[in-house]
């Protein structure tokens, strides 16, 4: 077995998503928390600042020409969300510790490139040469103001034709397409070098492109994604009533990256309170994804980009969980195209509590009783099966989970790990009973299903 995510020790035989029953298997390992998700659907909920966010981008890439699917379903096929995208079989996206599997072949999708093959498979069909695709994804991931197992990611692609046009004149349409285009208030403070054959980001060139056709397009992608900068930005110092901050220039730098699916790839941070925030992920599309789904005769580029990172700097809202808030004092303050800034309501105590444990090799698992689902000694210990597990008690009750001290015992070579846990409430105080309740609760699930010797 090789079951470290925690496999709940009732599992039942099927799971049903989206109105498909699914078997489940070694995999599984959604917990029964993350299903009232899969239905909220925020970036289509009227007024939510998921779906204002959504509409303010959708405003930047006409529907003449981008096509618009925001209704997919979140249960891919690892094919659709890995292997079509050349993922390589070792790759740690893959794993059950970072990826909510369905079973063994089905996983809840963790980016939206998922639909990237079908999309351009039948595009062209639609009279579209590019597509946005805004959607839910999920990843097991740390807990933070910024990480939640849930959020949304809006795709983007555009496709060009060959359409017996030569190399040159393609390069000149790519181009001319940017004539004109003012992106005022963002100043590219760094840049990558376009492409890095010697450094790991390369053209593919002679594998259905050339280095010229490859750079016309990276041209054009990065144009169009400080675009989108600009309009968030410009969106944001308006509400603010901030002129000054609407003369201010954005800070941004693009960063060479590295993604299966595109070549050259680049990632776009923002300077945001003095740190570099990544908000996006881009690239060439690479040609044999594009021939392989049918569309040997054109190039293109996509990108990937974080609703609640823009969101969350567009209207300044601090924590991520706010997004999920059924409190009027949050949503209330969100209008259809109007952008406000946040008005933070106050804050409520908050109230750490630390929890240490030995990990690995020892007396501690056995001694645990092999409870159902308990991870066995010498199993690996994945820090996100842990976050999973204080979601499950606090949900979000935790604001946010760090590491404060781990160490090896010099003797018995035994790790042990200090986590703090940091809960606080965003709609009311809460009490020293409830947080000892829950903290009580966390203690005691880390024996039982990850067979860790509390300390
Ligand atoms: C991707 O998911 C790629 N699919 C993006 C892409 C698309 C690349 C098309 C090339 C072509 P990445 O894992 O970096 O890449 O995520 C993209 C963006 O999603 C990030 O820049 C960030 O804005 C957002 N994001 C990632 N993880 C989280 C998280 N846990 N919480 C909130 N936002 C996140
Ligand atoms: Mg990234």
């Amino acid at each position: 077995k090789s079951s470290s995510s925690q496999s709940l020790p009732d599992l039942p035989n099927t799971i049903t998503l989206a109105n498909i029953t699914h078997n489940t298997d070694s995999h599984t390992n959604i917990p029964s928390t993350l299903l009232p998700y899969l239905t909220r659907n925020l970036h289509l909920t009227p007024h939510h600042p998921i779906s204002n966010t959504r509409q303010i981008i959708e405003s930047l890439f006409p529907p003449t020409t981008f096509a618009r699917y925001n209704n997919l379903t979140p249960v891919v096929t690892v094919a659709q969300n890995f292997d079509c995208l050349g993922f390589p079989p070792d790759h740690v996206g893959r794993s059950k510790s970072d990826t909510y599997y369905v079973n063994q072949h089905t996983v809840l999708r963790t980016h939206t490139s998922a639909h990237q093959a079908e999309k351009f498979r039948t595009l062209e069909k639609e009279g579209k040469e590019g597509y946005l695709i805004s959607a839910d994804v999920y990843r097991r991931d740390a807990i933070d103001r910024s990480h939640y197992p849930v959020f949304h990611q809006m795709e983007g692609a555009r496709l060009f034709k060959r359409d017996g046009k030569s190399s040159g004149e393609l390069v000149d349409e790519i181009l001319r397409d940017l004539e004109g285009m003012a992106v005022p208030n963002v100043e590219v403070v760094e840049s990558c070098k376009l492409y890095d054959n010697d450094g790991g980001n390369p053209v593919q060139a002679g594998k259905g492109h050339s280095v010229e056709e490859a750079e016309a397009l990276g041209k054009h992608l990065q144009r169009q994604l400080e675009l989108v900068v600009s309009k968030v930005f410009s969106e944001a110092a308006l509400a603010a009533g901030d002129t000054a901050a609407a003369k201010e220039k954005v800070k941004v730098r693009w960063v060479s990256a590295y993604f299966p699916f595109t070549s050259p790839s680049y990632e776009l941070e923002v300077l945001w309170n003095d740190e570099w925030l990544e908000i996006l992920g881009c690239g060439v599309i690479r040609q044999d994804l594009l021939d392989y789904a049918g569309r040997k005769g054109s190039i293109g580029w996509a990108f990937g980009v974080g609703i609640e990172r823009i969101a969350m700097l567009m209207y300044g809202i601090p924590d991520i969980r706010l997004f999920w808030s059924a409190d009027e004092r949050f949503k209330g303050q969100f209008r259809e195209g109007v952008v406000k800034r946040f008005e933070a309501f106050s804050k409520y105590p908050q109230c750490f509590k630390d929890v240490a444990f030995w990990i690995g090799e020892g007396r501690g698992a056995a001694a645990a009783g092999g409870a159902g689902g308990a991870v066995g000694s010498g199993e690996e210990f994945h820090e996100n099966d842990f976050m999973e597990l204080v979601r499950g008690v606090g949900g979000d009750l935790v604001e946010d989970v760090k590491l404060i001290d781990e160490f090896t015992h010099p003797k018995t070579g035994r790790k042990s790990m200090c986590y703090r846990i940091n809960y606080r409430s965003l709609e009311r105080t809460l009490t020293n009973e409830e947080v000892d309740e829950l903290q009580a609760k966390v203690r005691s699930q880390l024996e039982e299903k990850m067979g860790v010797q509390l300390r």
